[in-house]
């Protein structure tokens, strides 16, 4: 009888027995809370997973990388995973326990799953690394912020299928759980929409590599056509890839602007009707959209095959830097705002998203955009992701004052397309400009803000964005991505007062130890001081 209290008090209050130790975590991010004890799990022998049916697509997951990891799975072993939901958790957090007898992960929900298992992935990769056994821990841990995303631009430069999920896999050890994924811009289409076939078949391809953006060195013209997109049954699988892991995409359709693949492949599109090629240079393009009722109807076409294919609620529909000149100088435009009674250009967008935010609202869906869809008002329930930190008033301030929820983007922290040293291309590849090195990142932390203390709620969350003008190849946008976004990772998701870049550094090295072994490049020259 007291043997079997004894028991069950060890159960209820696992390692209760152990004498606690000093220990280092080596997890990136950091996790909230980590208590070492004596003693080690030896996960030679095999382990078998336990879980509830429900979980059956984590518990696969996990045992894909307990078999990468070079351990052992048994039917019946002597070390037993554990998964086991706690609907008295919160939402995202999860609660590892690691001792001689179990390893038992709970969880509040789904998503605390899928971190509390690239938990896992993390210890069993150093575990393989190094002396084959996991110090026996507790380890406390949820998420600061709730939006945790990357962003990547595959229309400048096409990124085939694979290494979009190597990208997603990249985001998921790093509990990242937004990819906005950038498919549409002036040099190319890249998704396949069933009614409007040219938009492909002309949109998403260009006859030469471009040249040229604001006063930065070009690329030398090699002759290669550029063309690529996803299919439908590829962005499919791709979805389905990104929720296993816990991460949600959010497709980007961009317009008024930034639309002239679109206009190559339908003239009619425009607002001048001219056949034109899809753009060979980069910057920004002066095609706009026409805003007709036939433009409309081509964009709620096109968004509901969109809406269709992505599970999640968002869908970003672009907004930035769309050049009015057209408008302006044409004659039908300015008649049209005449009738709708809007008074100027800024006005004539905001309806123009309106009205597709009102659409999508209808098939379940609320849109995200660049910042500069404040101008002229935005749709209330209307996502911004902050990008213009040079702007006074602030956008970030302009968005939450309305009430609207912001993805923090600020080009001064968040452009990983920016050099990452300040030797610039005496060691780095030519990149687009700027200078981002991954400490000012860390340091500044894109989340950090001036906003009043009223609105700081409004911020969602922050995210790194990967414009690929200069990167042709998955290297080298691995290469922009390494460091800097586990450094967005960590301080999106740990604690503010556990966050210390001296550390991150020091467990960057064990990180980077998994990235040579999933064959993943990264900036290397960044941490070479120490
Ligand atoms: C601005 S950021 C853009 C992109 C470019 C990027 C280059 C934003 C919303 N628009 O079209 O690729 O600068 O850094």
């Amino acid at each position: 009888r007291y043997s079997l209290l004894a028991c069950s008090l060890v159960l209820m209050l696992p390692a209760c027995d152990k004498k606690q130790i000093d220990g280092q975590t080596m997890l990136i991010p950091k996790p909230d809370k980590t208590v070492f004890y004596e003693g080690a799990i030896q996960l030679n022998q095999g382990v078998k997973i336990s879980s509830d049916q429900a979980f059956t697509s984590e518990s696969q997951l996990l045992s894909g990388y307990i078999k990468n990891s070079g351990f052992l799975i048994a039917k019946t072993a002597e070390n037993d995973i554990v998964l086991q939901i706690d609907k008295a958790m919160k939402p995202n957090s999860y609660d590892l326990e690691i001792n001689q007898q179990v390893v038992v992960l709970k969880f509040g929900d789904n998503s605390g799953l899928k971190y509390g298992i690239q938990t896992l992935r993390q210890l069993l990769f150093f575990a393989a690394e190094g002396n084959k056994t996991i110090q026996n821990q507790h380890i406390s841990d949820a998420p600061n912020y709730t939006y945790r995303g990357m962003h990547l631009d595959v229309a400048r430069h096409f990124m085939p299928v694979d290494f979009i999920k190597k990208y997603i896999d990249m985001m998921a050890m790093l509990k990242m759980n937004y990819f906005h994924w950038h498919l549409v811009d002036d040099q190319g289409w890249r998704i396949e929409i069933k009614k409007y076939p040219k938009l492909t078949e002309v949109g998403s391809k260009r006859k030469e590599t471009l040249t040229g953006h604001g006063g930065v060195k070009p690329f030398e013209y090699d002759g290669i056509p550029h063309e690529g997109f996803y299919t439908q049954e590829e962005i499919k699988e791709i979805v389905a890839y990104a929720t296993q892991r816990g991460i949600t995409i959010i497709p980007e359709i961009e317009m008024p602007g930034h639309a002239r693949a679109a206009i190559a492949a339908y003239p009619e599109l425009g607002v001048t009707g001219e056949k034109i090629e899809v753009w060979k240079r980069w910057g920004v393009s002066p095609y706009i959209y026409n805003v007709d009722e036939s433009t409309f109807e081509f964009l709620e076409d096109v968004v509901d095959e969109v809406a269709q294919l992505f599970p999640g609620k968002y869908i970003h529909i672009g907004g930035d830097e769309a050049v009015k000149d057209q408008w302006k100088a044409s004659p039908r435009i300015q008649q049209r705002m005449k009738d709708l009674g809007v008074k100027d250009e800024a006005a004539l967008q905001s309806y123009f998203i309106k009205r597709i935010a009102d659409y999508l609202r209808t098939k379940g869906k609320t849109i995200v955009g660049w910042d500069e869809i404040l101008e002229g008002g935005a749709p209330e329930d209307a996502v911004v992701t902050f990008w213009r930190s040079w702007v006074k008033p602030s956008p970030a301030l302009e968005a939450a004052k309305h009430g609207h929820k912001i993805i923090y983007t600020p080009a001064s922290l968040c452009y990983f397309d920016h050099y990452q040293t300040t030797l610039k291309d005496s060691i780095e590849p030519m990149a687009i400009g700027g200078c981002t090195p991954v400490d000012s990142l860390y340091i500044k932390n894109p989340v950090k803000n001036n906003l009043p203390a009223e609105l700081k709620n409004m911020v969602w969350g922050a995210q790194g964005n990967v414009w690929t003008e200069y990167m042709k190849t998955p290297d080298h946008v691995e290469h922009m991505v390494m460091p800097r976004m586990a450094a967005l990772s960590e301080v999106l998701w740990t604690d503010k007062q556990h966050q210390n870049f001296q550390n991150f550094k020091r467990r960057f090295k064990f990180f980077a130890k998994w990235l040579e072994a999933n064959n993943i490049n990264y900036a290397k020259y960044i941490f070479e001081d120490n």
